[in-house]
């Protein structure tokens, strides 16, 4: 009915019954869609306010099979709601994690501790922290956790799974296992919840019930313990999955047809082809950003100063452009061959969709980011030719941060994506995947469709400072999870072949 129709003349029906705000109250703990119903037809009120007012003035406690004591739930349960930040960066969360593992290792007993859920399978944003641990004496782990400092209160303590909520709202879930269950068990917390489904009913055609302690055979109860993911991919008749790609979207397939990328790593990232320096609105001089690149492992840079029309960031005029170019030649002497300098811009796709410089000046550029900044909120069909408009600029190599989203903190540009995507196919301009934890644009899904495009993919920092330059982790891990090997990406390519790649674009 829907896709003849384009409607569904029932869920109408409900909708017209129903006041769409009561659907607000559902997330609320001890609140079901029956008791929602009651409190809405008992006082003639919808809204989530509403809601909260009327357990403050003490006007659910008398309704019926209700309770001061159930009130008191609503009420903590509105609270817990509003002090829980909808989904945490995972560039604020990997870090918090990472100091919780660290002290998990100290406690007597612990083999092992790892991240699980979707902080292990690197999502940009992840609902709450996920910690495995292995251990010969869970007790004390689990005593330790429910005793961390900054604790507001412990939600459920368990012998294999508990779980704590921080001060300012954060989530933390525990979960432990002994050494020789560790395999069933980082599969179950690694999730996804989609791709354990699959593999449990891979399980279940063997007649094995796969949990987080083992395989159990439903015919004789005998069981199989796997203290390895490795094993229990093999029990299964698979290779081992990375937990990137675990979200069931064809990797089970992949894995049964041998068909995993082999994806990239950090260590294959030999590029930076995006920086920013004291020339525009960066911290670090060139040679400074030049040196701490070469520090970690680059051999190629692209200094992307901001250009002339991005005022506050103190973009570039031509005329700067050239002294730039003096000062690049300047250092790259210093700095020998370790590193190659780039003379490069990040160029402000304006509001109308021409760039901030003349074509005549982007050919005489080692290279061409072009990136929106500014009316982000133009309509679809405008924003999204402005974008096009870049790409087909012959004189542009690489789109930066391409919807300019900013997770948690602004939407990226309404852009239809496929659009783009089949116009940077047309033109073979690079896409890039912004490493940058805030940004993380492009993000796993349209990285994985620019892929199956055949677009070159960009991967950079975007460094503004030093620190921003260890951001990359984040980056390599959303091009794992777009499925992307070294190849794909033009950072990892050998010197030769990106130069030639530049100079087949016109530089
Ligand atoms: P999140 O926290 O919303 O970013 O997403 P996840 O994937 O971390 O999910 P979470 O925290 O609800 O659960 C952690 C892991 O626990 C999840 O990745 C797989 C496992 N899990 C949770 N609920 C279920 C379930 O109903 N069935 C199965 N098989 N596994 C589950
Ligand atoms: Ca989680
Ligand atoms: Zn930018």
């Amino acid at each position: 009915e829907f896709l003849s129709t384009g409607k569904l003349e029932f869920l109408e029906k409900l909708k017209k019954e129903i006041p769409t705000g009561l659907v607000e109250w559902l997330p609320i703990p001890g609140l079901g869609p029956k008791r929602a119903a009651m409190i809405w037809k008992a006082l003639n009120i919808t809204t989530f306010a509403e809601l909260e007012a009327a357990a403050k003035a003490g006007k659910l406690r008398d309704l019926p099979g209700m309770g001061a004591k159930s009130e008191a739930a609503i009420l903590e349960g509105i609270a817990s709601l509003s002090r829980r930040i909808v989904r945490i960066p995972l560039g604020r969360a990997y870090p918090i994690a990472q100091a919780l593992i660290d002290e998990f290792k100290k406690v007597k007993g612990v083999v092992d501790a790892q991240p699980g859920g979707s902080l292990r399978r690197m999502r940009d944003t992840v609902g709450d922290l996920d910690i495995l641990v292995a251990s010969k004496d869970p007790q004390a782990v689990m005593d330790m956790f429910v005793k961390l400092p900054r604790i507001h209160r412990v939600l459920g303590k368990g012998p294999t799974k508990s779980s704590i909520e921080f001060n300012d709202g954060l989530r933390v879930q525990l979960w432990v296992h002994p050494p020789q269950e560790f395999g069933t068990a980082s599969i179950y917390a690694t999730g996804s919840k989609e791709h354990n489904i699959r593999l449990r009913e891979m399980a279940l055609a063997k007649d094995l019930s796969l949990s987080d302690h083992s395989f159990k055979n439903i015919i004789d109860g005998s069981e199989i313990f796997c203290a390895t993911e490795e094993e229990v991919y093999d029990v299964l008749g698979l290779p081992w999955i990375p937990p990137e790609l675990r979200e069931d979207r064809g990797e089970i397939q992949a894995a049964k047809a041998n068909k995993l990328p082999k994806l990239i790593q950090k260590k294959d990232v030999k590029a930076d082809l995006q920086m920013h320096s004291t020339w525009s609105d960066g911290k670090l001089s060139m040679l400074e950003m030049a040196r701490a690149s070469a520090k970690r492992g680059m051999k190629v840079i692209a200094i992307t100063d901001h250009s002339v029309s991005l005022g506050v960031t103190g973009g570039l005029s031509m005329e700067r452009h050239k002294e730039q170019a003096k000062e690049i030649k300047k250092i790259q002497k210093q700095l020998g061959d370790s590193i190659l300098v780039l003379h490069a811009s990040e160029v402000e796709i304006r509001a109308d969709g021409t760039l901030d410089y003349p074509d005549e000046f982007l050919a005489s550029l080692d290279l061409v980011v072009a990136s929106l900044h500014t009316s982000l909120r133009q309509p679809r069909e405008k924003v999204t030719q402005r974008v096009i408009n870049a790409i087909r600029n012959p004189h542009v190599d690489i789109i930066g941060h391409p919807t300019g989203r900013l997770i948690q903190e602004r939407e990226g540009a309404d852009l239809d994506m496929e659009a783009v995507l089949q116009a940077a196919a047309e033109t073979g301009v690079a896409m890039e995947i912004n490493a940058h934890p805030a940004r993380l644009d492009l993000d796993d899904i349209h990285a994985r469709r620019a892929k199956e495009l055949g677009i070159p993919i960009a991967l950079n920092t975007d460094a503004h400072s030093e620190e921003d330059l260890d951001m990359l982790p984040y980056g390599v891990a959303t091009a794992r999870r777009a499925w992307l090997a070294k190849n794909d990406v033009i950072n990892c390519w050998p010197k030769d072949k990106l130069l030639k790649w530049l100079k087949k674009r016109g530089k």
